[in-house]
């Protein structure tokens, strides 16, 4: 087994300790307050849970263990998930480690294949990422361990094997559903020798004489690892799990939630947009022309996708990691252009119009135009990219929560008669 689980069997009687004794000492002490709005309001800025892997601040955007995100865009995912899980990233040994423990689990079994290839052809590709993770539920040790009555303490070391079986399988998994689902013929062998984000690049089958394509999945795949507890996605694999359904289960509700197009799927709605803002312009606008077709989107009642954001107050970091590699490797492409227009032009429209609370793009602004540059033009894949690399942030926050033993969770929820009579005492 990796050193990863060495050291996170080294560091959680530690993490237990600091937590029952934070409880104990200070477990009545208040850090939040909730109003009327915010219980009706999707509970925005109400602090009730506890992530460990990641921050978001509404003025720097994404920290990971205490390093900006856009500190670690030239790192592996590899060894982001480490970082995740333990708080250190992996020395080289610790990296190798771990990307064997992701080689030996790599296998998909066939019945996976069987159910992505009988599923009807119009199938959206997050539906079927969600099915064959679902399929190979069957699999998770954790179940077997929980059947067999295994003691709270080990939870985490079940979870983190599932974790690890899903992960490996994820790429081939992922690619198998664009092989199958866009007929591009037979599914590529994985390619042992690779990290995991360039092994993912090549069974995709997308041409890349130089590497950029690979590079660009490294840093997709880095990018959107995690973004703390409360988003849709961690937040609900967080409570599926609570309930101790094993890491596939949670997973895959997590990534049902990833499919909303105020979430994840906003990626693809983005590029839709982009290019029919090629489309009707016959290339790319002016400032003004953009500016008027932004206004009038937004009198139709319907959202600019791509921009504004729950939490971020600024321009989301990983937008500008993805805008900075467009610059430097698609200039020159209409699309990335109108993407880059954009982001000029949006954030005054949607200020002017005054609803947004943050007018500036997100992490799903750009990143669609540089999937469209490589090739992959099926835009309804796009979220499955994002839902492979989110794994890495909810599974380890599912690991730590099962080493800490948190339990199941359930808020209280009230009428509103009782909210009518609680604010006219
Ligand atoms: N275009 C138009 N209107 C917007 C936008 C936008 N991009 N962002 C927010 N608003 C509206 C929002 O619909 C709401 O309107 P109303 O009062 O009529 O309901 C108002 O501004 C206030 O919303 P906020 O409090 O600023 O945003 P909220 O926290 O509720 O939602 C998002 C955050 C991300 C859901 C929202 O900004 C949005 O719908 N953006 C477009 C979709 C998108 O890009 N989602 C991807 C997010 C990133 N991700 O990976 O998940
Ligand atoms: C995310 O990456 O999950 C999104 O930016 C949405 C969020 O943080 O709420």
């Amino acid at each position: 087994m990796s050193m990863l689980k060495e050291t996170l069997a080294a560091k959680i009687p530690a993490m237990r300790e600091e937590i029952r004794t934070l409880i104990k000492k200070h477990g009545d002490k208040v850090i939040s307050q909730v109003t009327v709005a915010q219980a009706y309001g999707g509970m925005r800025g109400i602090k009730c849970m506890v992530c460990d892997t990641s921050l978001v601040e509404p003025d720097k955007g994404l920290i990971i263990r205490g390093h900006p995100i856009i500190e670690l865009t030239r790192r592996l995912p590899e060894e982001i998930f480490f970082l995740l899980c333990t708080g250190e990233l992996p020395d080289d040994a610790a990296l190798a480690a771990l990307q064997k423990s992701l080689r030996d689990r790599a296998e998909v079994p066939s019945y996976v294949w069987d159910v992505l290839r009988d599923m009807p052809d119009d199938s959206h590709p997050m539906d079927m990422l969600d099915m064959a993770i679902l399929a190979l539920e069957r699999e998770s040790v954790f179940a077997r361990r929980y059947r067999e009555g295994m003691r709270k303490e080990e939870y985490w070391e079940p979870a983190l094997e599932d974790s690890l079986r899903l992960i490996a399988k994820l790429p081939a998994l992922a690619a198998g559903v664009y092989r199958i689902r866009f007929n591009k013929g037979e599914l590529l062998a994985p390619k042992p020798d690779l990290d995991w984000a360039a092994g993912y690049a090549t069974m995709l089958g997308v041409p890349d004489p130089d590497g950029e394509f690979a590079d660009l999945m490294r840093l997709y795949l880095v990018l959107h690892c995690d973004h703390e507890g409360g988003n849709v996605s961690a937040n609900t694999c967080h409570i599926v799990a609570s309930s101790l359904a094993d890491p596939f289960y949670a997973v895959s509700a997590g990534l049902s939630g990833l499919a909303g197009p105020l979430h994840g799927l906003a990626n693809q709605e983005c590029l839709r947009f982009v290019l029919s803002i090629k489309d009707k312009f016959g290339g790319v606008p002016s400032a003004e022309q953009l500016a008027d077709h932004c206004k009038q989107r937004l009198a139709g009642g319907q959202v600019i996708p791509g921009y504004g954001h729950a939490v971020l107050r600024v321009t989301d970091p990983r937008f500008v990691a993805f805008h900075n590699f467009g610059s430097k490797v698609c200039a020159d492409d209409p699309v990335f252009q109108i993407v880059d227009l954009c982001y000029k032009v949006v954030p005054e429209v949607l200020k002017a119009q005054g609803k947004a609370k943050n007018p500036y793009p997100n992490v799903d602004g750009g990143s669609g135009a540089l999937l469209y540059h490589f090739g992959i033009n099926e835009f309804s894949y796009y979220t499955v990219l994002s839902a492979v690399s989110r794994s890495l942030g909810m599974l380890s926050q599912l690991i730590l929560n099962r080493a800490m033993g948190t339990p199941i969770t359930r808020p209280k929820s009230v009428s509103t008669e009782w909210i009518k009579e609680a604010v006219t005492v």
